[in-house]
């Protein structure tokens, strides 16, 4: 899968940060977002392959790109014949989230990526648009955390497994009202906390690196993300934990506020979710045997740069992540559109 999609995958999550960090610090994060998923489209149908959405920008009936179940790429096309041997092509899963983070895109503020992990078919938990409970932590305490052991208990195997004192570890948590209680009991079990507004699936891969100073992702973020996020912990080998969440009360934002738990269990039965209280791990929510992880930075972040402009030009990070060749892949590139009288090296 590697060898077929190669660096064109790279060049769609390139062209999705372009477009963004163009509208980085205007304050309007629906652009933000809607030149991203247009770049990413327009990139993804120019690939050789037989794509097909299964985590994107909502329902048919309310995206008009990206949409769960759209198919992407030359292979699906009316005339895909003239282009393509059918027996040749492999079908591939794709997850995508054009923006991450399109409040920090929006207000300049860092950690925002254009973003997708790749799979065969099948190979890639459809979330709904839920919440998940997430639970994020580096290779040395994989397996070893538990999303159903508290906080404090966490934070004590985390602090064996790192070999550092709790006081040493940093653990980042999303600045929302239903995370007071945890702030709290993380505080209180003597780590530190990194509050950030947004951006939790920068935060999971901060996780699988040594050196962010980032040791754990706790708390509730969005579903679909969560699928984005294991995919790529799960190349790097890192723990990460999920399970969805549908008690209103317990999200508490002003989207839910209207919707009942009844209701939301409907709604995940409808969906085909037997189990509603599943805790599913890394291996689950990105099960295929060939995982593929790409993000650029469009603000800079932890691990990536952001996008730089230049006259004629932009310069992009882009981490890779494959299953299959294991290897977590930094990509520099220097894009000259506009024949530019100088490249910028830094
Ligand atoms: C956002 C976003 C995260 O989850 O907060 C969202 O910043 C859902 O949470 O990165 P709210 O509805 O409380 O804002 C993410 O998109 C990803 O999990």
């Amino acid at each position: 899968m590697e060898a077929t999609l190669g660096l064109e995958i790279i060049e769609v999550v390139e062209q999705a940060a372009i477009a963004s960090a163009r509208l980085m610090g205007k304050g309007d994060k629906n652009e933000a977002d809607r030149v991203a998923v247009e770049a990413m489209r327009e990139r993804m149908n120019k690939i050789h392959m037989r794509g097909r959405i299964v985590i994107g920008e909502g329902e048919r009936d309310e995206a008009p790109m990206l949409y769960i179940g759209e198919e992407v790429g030359i292979c699906t096309r009316e005339d895909a014949k003239e282009y393509c041997n059918p027996e040749e092509l492999v079908e591939i899963d794709i997850a995508v989230d054009p923006c991450e983070g399109t409040n920090l895109c929006a207000y300049g503020q860092p950690g925002s990526m254009a973003v997708l992990a790749v799979s065969e078919k099948g190979g890639l938990f459809a979330a709904p648009d839920f919440y998940m409970k997430k639970l994020a932590a580096p290779p040395a305490a994989k397996d070893k955390v538990d999303i159903n052991k508290s906080a404090t208990e966490n934070l004590k195997i985390l602090s064996e497994c790192l070999d550092r004192s709790i006081d040493e570890l940093v653990v980042v948590v999303m600045k929302r009202e239903r995370h007071d209680d945890l702030i709290k009991e993380i505080r209180e079990a003597g780590a530190r906390v990194q509050l950030i507004s947004d951006g939790d699936v920068g935060a999971a891969i901060n996780c699988g690196f040594t050196g962010t100073n980032i040791h754990a992702l706790m708390g509730i973020g969005a579903a679909p993300e969560g699928v984005i996020s294991a995919a790529a912990l799960r190349c790097l080998g890192a723990h990460f934990q999920g399970q969805l969440i549908y008690d209103p009360a317990i999200v508490r934002t002003k989207e839910w506020a209207n919707k009942t738990k009844e209701e939301n269990l409907e709604r995940l039965k409808e969906a085909g979710i037997t189990d509603p209280d599943k805790v599913y791990d890394a291996n689950e929510l990105a099960s295929g045997e060939n995982v593929l992880f790409a993000g650029t930075g469009i603000t800079t972040g932890n691990v990536m740069q952001g996008v730089r402009f230049f006259k004629g030009g932009a310069r992009t990070q882009t981490l890779v992540i494959s299953s299959q060749s294991k290897t977590a892949r930094f990509v520099d590139t220097i894009h000259m559109p506009g024949n530019p009288k100088y490249v910028q090296l830094h």
